[in-house]
């Protein structure tokens, strides 16, 4: 089932930063691997949308903020649980630059997320709260996109919410899967891409685009 791209098609480009590929402090296995496939897509949308999770120190996503909590485990936040992380893409270091390799360049809009202390944003449309936007609704709505395809780190968190989300902000949504990796954190894998397939998310593979 071939896709026909159209003028009202954006790609997004989820999280593709040095903290989650191969040697950074919440590295995604085989992280880097995306870095070819999204560079091979990005001159082909009009547009091009990447985000970057930037956390201030001392976030309350890391594992180091709660005494006596690893990495992993998990802990009960204002807005519901949340799972505790390595502190990562800390704003300004060198682990939230974007990967060296890729192809930043076309992209017109930069999403920052998780900067707010106390909430973490795996989304790149809502913030874990569920609440508090990020803008990127209305930045597509407002330049006419209608389909928004999914690339990026990591399959089963931040690409997942922000693919649950787009489809309750009412885009059409792909997720395509050779342009993501995953976590896969007890079973996440699985459970996303079910729980996207039953949210009406297409799974594609880039070289299904026409
Ligand atoms: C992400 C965990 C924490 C992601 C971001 O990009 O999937 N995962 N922060
Ligand atoms: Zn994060």
């Amino acid at each position: 089932m071939p896709a026909a791209l159209l003028e009202s098609d954006a790609l997004l480009i989820v999280d593709v930063q040095n903290d989650f590929c191969e040697g950074g402090a919440l590295a995604v296995p085989d992280g880097s691997a995306v870095v070819p496939v999204i560079n091979s897509l990005v001159d082909r949308f009009s547009a091009v949308v990447l985000t970057q999770d930037w956390h201030p120190g001392g976030h309350s996503s890391f594992a180091s903020s709660h005494s006596g909590k690893a990495p992993f485990e998990t802990v009960e936040l204002d807005y519901g649980t949340q799972v505790l992380w390595p502190d990562h893409c800390v704003q300004g270091t060198a682990g939230a630059a974007f990967h060296a390799d890729l192809q930043t360049d076309p992209a017109q809009l930069t999403v920052r997320k998780g900067f707010r202390k106390g909430i973490d944003s795996y989304s790149a449309f809502y913030e874990n709260d569920q609440k508090t936007p990020t803008g990127l609704s209305g930045a597509l709505r407002e330049r006419g996109i209608k389909r928004v395809f999914l690339t990026g780190l990591a399959t089963d968190f931040c690409v997942f919410y922000s693919a649950l989300d787009a489809r309750k902000e009412g885009f059409e949504v792909v997720l395509l899967e050779d342009a993501c990796r995953a976590i896969d954190l007890d079973g996440s894998l699985a459970r996303a891409l079910e729980a996207m397939k039953e949210a009406g998310v297409i799974l594609l593979k880039s070289s299904d685009l026409a």
